[in-house]
């Protein structure tokens, strides 16, 4: 669906930062979307950051930075700029005039690479949803992403008003017919939610990169896919874990990420809702990571967002390894620190999640409390 072409593409990066922000959390923003670009397999050569009141209406940077970034587009032969933010239509196309390469906003990057991950019908079809809707105003350019993923040569800026109109109405039924075809699937995976009634669900959740599907294969017997890349996880998977004779649901979910793209939660809505009619949420984070609080905070917000902001967490610190200080003790809630990597803490970690589930079963499912369970 994507070129997987044997040579990376050269890509630079763009990022604007408020005058009022310090410089490290820009560096740190930096170094997340550096991350991002190098999963979908782009090499970075190098960085652009500016400091504005506000990103340029027209070009995003103000005009002599625009030039630094042209004439390194030549020196180094660029074939991607990525821009940490959304770019607004007209702002992308200004941009893709003046650079001649291919231009990635936040949204276009984080969309590539849930379509580079996603596995199961459901998520393909959520991502292409997200990705059309996406792409409808910003038609000019859809041209020539249209035919990368038809696997064609691009025509770069060649659409005439004509070819756009006709690539609108191609698109707006693909929109149709894609909506349609998720209805279909969600019909499906809500009878396979509700017939899981009856049973304690937990889910994992947190920033992408936290850890999550490695805890998963800690708790539960049959391995996910774990690894040093953003999003290597966008479907939903579900195991059925048995922790001190006590049964469970445990799901592994997407990971969230600061600014992900609006398109992209209204169509994993159903996905979400793993999380949404979970009973336990084990909130994963990433304590090595210095931006680590500002993810707790993103991840609370989304939560809250999705109408998930009751559900009994616990914080479970992650990657402790990596970390010499232990973080802010979380006084208003249940926290446990671990490395999922080295097996430390998992015990503590076990214990306290095995009460939850107790305390739960007891609640709401007084019919399934077996003796001999407890
Ligand atoms: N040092 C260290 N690394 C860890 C630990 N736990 C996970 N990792 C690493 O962190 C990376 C991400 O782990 P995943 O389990 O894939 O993270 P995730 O939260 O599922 O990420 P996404 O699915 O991409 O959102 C992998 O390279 C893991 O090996 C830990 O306790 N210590
Ligand atoms: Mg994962």
């Amino acid at each position: 669906m994507i070129e997987t072409g044997k040579k990376n593409e050269k890509g630079l990066l763009v990022a604007v930062g408020l005058k009022s922000e310090p410089d490290e959390k820009l560096k740190e923003m930096m170094n997340e979307l550096a991350f991002l670009t190098q999963t979908l397999s782009i090499d970075v050569l190098g960085e652009f950051t500016q400091k504005l009141e506000y990103p340029d209406p027209r070009t995003f940077v103000g005009k002599g930075k625009l030039e630094d970034i042209k004439a390194a587009c030549r020196v180094d032969k660029i074939d991607v700029v990525v821009f940490d933010d959304d770019l607004s239509p007209s702002q992308l196309r200004n941009l893709e005039r003046e650079l001649k390469v291919k231009i990635y906003d936040r949204s276009l990057l984080i969309l590539d690479i849930f379509l580079k991950r996603a596995k199961t019908a459901q998520a393909k079809t959520q991502v292409e949803l997200a990705r059309f809707r996406y792409l409808l105003p910003r038609l000019t350019r859809m041209w020539t992403h249209l035919e990368r993923q038809k696997g064609g040569t691009a025509t770069r800026g060649g659409a005439g008003e004509k070819e756009i109109e006709t690539d609108r109405r191609i698109i707006r039924d693909q929109i149709t017919l894609l909506r349609k075809k998720l209805e279909k699937i969600e019909k499906q995976s809500n009878t396979r939610r509700k017939s899981r009634k009856g049973i304690v669900r937990v889910a994992l959740v947190g920033y992408t990169n936290a850890g999550k599907s490695t805890l998963m294969n800690l708790l539960g017997k049959d391995k996910v896919y774990a690894k040093d890349e953003l999003f290597a996880t966008v479907d939903s998977t579900v195991r059925k874990v048995v922790l001190n004779h006590l049964p469970f649901l445990l799901s592994d979910t997407v990971g969230f990420i600061r600014k992900l793209p609006h398109d992209l939660i209204e169509s994993f809505k159903s996905t979400l809702a793993e999380i949404k009619e979970a009973d336990i949420l084990l909130h994963v984070i990433d304590a090595s990571n210095p931006s680590h609080e500002d993810h707790i905070k993103i991840v609370d917000e989304t939560l809250s967002e999705m109408g998930a902001s009751d559900i009994s967490t616990i914080r479970v610190f992650n990657k402790m390894d990596n970390v010499n200080e232990s973080p802010v003790q979380n006084r208003n809630g249940l926290s446990t620190y671990i490395s999922a990597k080295k097996g430390t803490g998992i015990e503590e970690l076990r214990a306290l999640l095995t009460k939850e589930v107790k305390k739960i079963h007891m609640k709401i499912y007084p019919h399934y409390i077996r003796p001999e369970v407890y």
